[in-house]
């Protein structure tokens, strides 16, 4: 009996992994912007998969604020989360916004995407990116423990048409691949212009408009297109994140029609 359950786990698992060698996205972070992205692209009939340093997907949904497990969402998104099949009540004293169960919302987004299609592999960071021909066009893998333990273990590749880094403040890995490539992202400055404090209003509105292919084939969302082109935190309001995992399917699904 025992070894039927090991054989189960690790020939689902493998196959799993191979048929994600190649992809239309790979994701890096499993926070808001990076979930709701690899749902639309799964729905969309694209092959996704999420690579998710922790152990758990949720990236910064689930502690809500200072973990009082709750968040709050502009009204706009109604539908959507309605959609998604997560409760909702409107605000005290504010008709623009709802609060949500953040346990809710962050196991939500991961069921629904991974029952459209995607694959989510936890416990795996993505400590680079492949380069070629001045186009990005994979990730570098490797266990969180491996590089926690600062072990010399060579990582695994996985191939893909595009990359979303979705990996939250401060936009680490564009950060080293702009440095580690010597290229210039498509900035002002042709680098990372780093996060700016707390403007609630400004961070939500500007979450959006960065939401961007930041060099060909690697995109940007969430708080790493923030600190890629210099805009403000908002706190735990996630209006920002959900438009711009929605903007960045968008994005990716063009791109992929023109390749
Ligand atoms: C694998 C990685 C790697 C890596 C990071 O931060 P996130 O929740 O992502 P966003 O940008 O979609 O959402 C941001 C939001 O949660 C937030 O922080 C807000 C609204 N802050 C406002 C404020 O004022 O503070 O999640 C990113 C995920 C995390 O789960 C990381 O563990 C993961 O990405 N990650 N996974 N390889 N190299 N880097």
């Amino acid at each position: 009996m025992e070894t039927a359950i090991s054989k189960a786990i690790i020939e689902r698992y493998f196959n799993k992994l191979l048929s994600n060698l190649k992809l239309d996205c790979a994701i890096v972070g499993s926070g808001p912007s990076g979930l709701v992205c690899a749902h639309a692209l799964a729905k969309a009939g694209r092959k996704v998969a999420i690579f998710e340093k922790r152990l758990k997907p949720g990236g910064g949904i689930t502690g809500g604020a200072m973990l009082f497990n709750e968040i709050v969402l502009p009204e706009s998104l109604s539908d959507f989360l309605d959609e998604m099949g997560i409760r909702h009540s409107p605000a005290p004293d504010n008709s623009e916004f709802l609060v949500c169960d953040s346990i809710e919302v962050s196991s939500a987004f991961t069921y629904q995407a991974v029952h459209a299609g995607a694959s989510i592999f936890n416990g795996i960071s993505v400590e680079d990116l492949i380069y070629k021909n001045e186009r990005v066009c994979g990730v570098v893998i490797n266990w969180t423990e491996v590089l926690q333990n600062g072990l010399h273990v060579d990582p695994l590749m996985i191939g893909a048409k595009t990359v979303l880094d979705a990996g939250g403040h401060d936009a680490e890995l564009t950060a080293k691949f702009a440095r580690k490539a010597g290229i210039k992202l498509k900035t002002e400055t042709g680098g990372i212009m780093g996060e700016k404090p707390m403007w609630a209003e400004e961070g939500e509105k500007s979450t959006i408009e960065n939401t961007a292919e930041v060099f060909p084939g690697l995109f940007v969302s969430g708080m790493a297109a923030n600190g890629v082109y210099g805009s403000f935190r908002m706190g735990p309001i996630f209006g920002g994140m959900i438009y711009s995992g929605l903007k960045a399917s968008e994005l990716i699904i063009s791109s992929l029609e023109e390749t």
